[in-house]
């Protein structure tokens, strides 16, 4: 792809997921969406940049933090926002919600919330690749945050991962906070993830998850070098989440955040480097119509939502057989 389409489409996406997941947020006090939110405002790039290096037979699995994921690899926005509005047309039918986001035919093979859960069973999707056609494999990227990693069923699974050869890319969205406890209170001062992964013998990276140009370029070297040796590789990304852990609001009032912290985030925002960006290279009424016609797409997925209807009792009972 021409850089200059490529910049192009890494804003397309941005746009997007920060367009419907600020929807979200607005919408939420009208509390016709029931189930908890956890929004990526402020992480997208990572979702965006690894992503865009994804085929559709790649698959992804997430966690409870899944918009961006599910946007950027192709789900269907419309079952996206039903689901989170608990309708039949969503994409678990309205019984699952914000945390579990799915769309097979996209490759996003399920969202978790109980964290590190995704992670074994991401490995069982990557080993199933191996036991397919040549022409039928795929690339399976597990998302997952910095939490995560301090559960041991995920080194039990970079250990298994390591043996077996799978080809996965485990990405590492460490925004430095689970819930309101900083990094710093739960893990090793100078330990870093990186190293722990390397012991296990992956090759492992950190770096800025905040420049989607950056992020699209490790992790385009990092699956060629999964799919040329079908090994498994690790990529932590560092990144920021700016509203509070679950919910629509800011949270800074709470302090648990230093203020400095969270301004200097705020002007590291993915959203507007990459629009500085595009706007060095295209016409302001050429992006002002793109971003209109992204508009239009998310406020007419928001309706269909609305107009959808809430499944039955007897829809239920499809899946809860002691259901009565
Ligand atoms: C096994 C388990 N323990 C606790 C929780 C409650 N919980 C939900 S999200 C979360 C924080 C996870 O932090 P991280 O993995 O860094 O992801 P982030 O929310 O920062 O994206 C916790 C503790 C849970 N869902 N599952
Ligand atoms: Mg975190």
């Amino acid at each position: 792809m021409e850089k200059k389409t490529l910049i192009l489409e890494l804003f397309k996406k941005i746009y997007r997921i920060r367009r419907v997941e600020n929807k979200i947020a607005s919408n939420y006090s009208e509390w016709d969406m029931r189930c908890p939110i956890h929004l990526s405002i402020g992480q997208e790039a990572v979702a965006a940049g690894v992503c865009q290096n994804l085929k559709k037979i790649d698959k992804i699995i997430s966690s409870h933090r899944c918009h961006a994921h599910y946007l950027a690899k192709g789900g269907n926005l419309k079952s996206m926002i039903a689901e989170i509005y608990g309708k039949k047309t969503g994409c678990a039918e309205g019984m699952g919600g914000s945390m579990h986001l799915q769309d097979q035919k996209a490759g996003i093979m399920m969202s978790i919330p109980i964290v590190g859960s995704p992670i074994p069973i991401g490995a069982g999707i990557a080993l199933k690749s191996l036991h397919l056609k040549k022409n039928q494999r795929y690339l399976t990227v597990i998302f997952f945050g910095e939490g995560a990693t301090e559960e041991g069923i995920f080194h039990e699974t970079i250990n298994f991962a390591a043996l077996n050869n799978l080809p996965i890319l485990f990405v590492c969205e460490n925004n430095y906070y689970s819930v309101y406890t900083h990094l710093r209170e739960r893990q090793p001062n100078k330990r870093k993830v990186k190293d722990i992964i390397k012991a296990h013998g992956l090759k492992a990276y950190q770096t800025d998850g905040n420049d989607v140009l950056n992020v699209f370029n490790i992790s385009r070297k990092v699956i060629k070098e999964i799919k040329r040796t079908s090994k498994p590789s690790f990529i932590e990304f560092n990144t920021y989440r700016w509203l509070e852990h679950c919910g629509p609001f800011w949270d800074d009032n709470l302090n648990y955040r230093n203020k400095g912290e969270l301004k200097k985030w705020i002007k590291n925002c993915p959203l507007e480097k990459i629009k500085k960006k595009v706007g060095k290279i295209f016409k302001k009424e050429f992006l002002d119509g793109i971003e209109m016609s992204i508009d239009a797409e998310v406020n007419s997925a928001f309706e269909f939502a609305k107009a959808s209807a809430y499944p039955t009792s007897k829809d239920l009972k499809k899946y809860y057989s002691y259901y009565k």
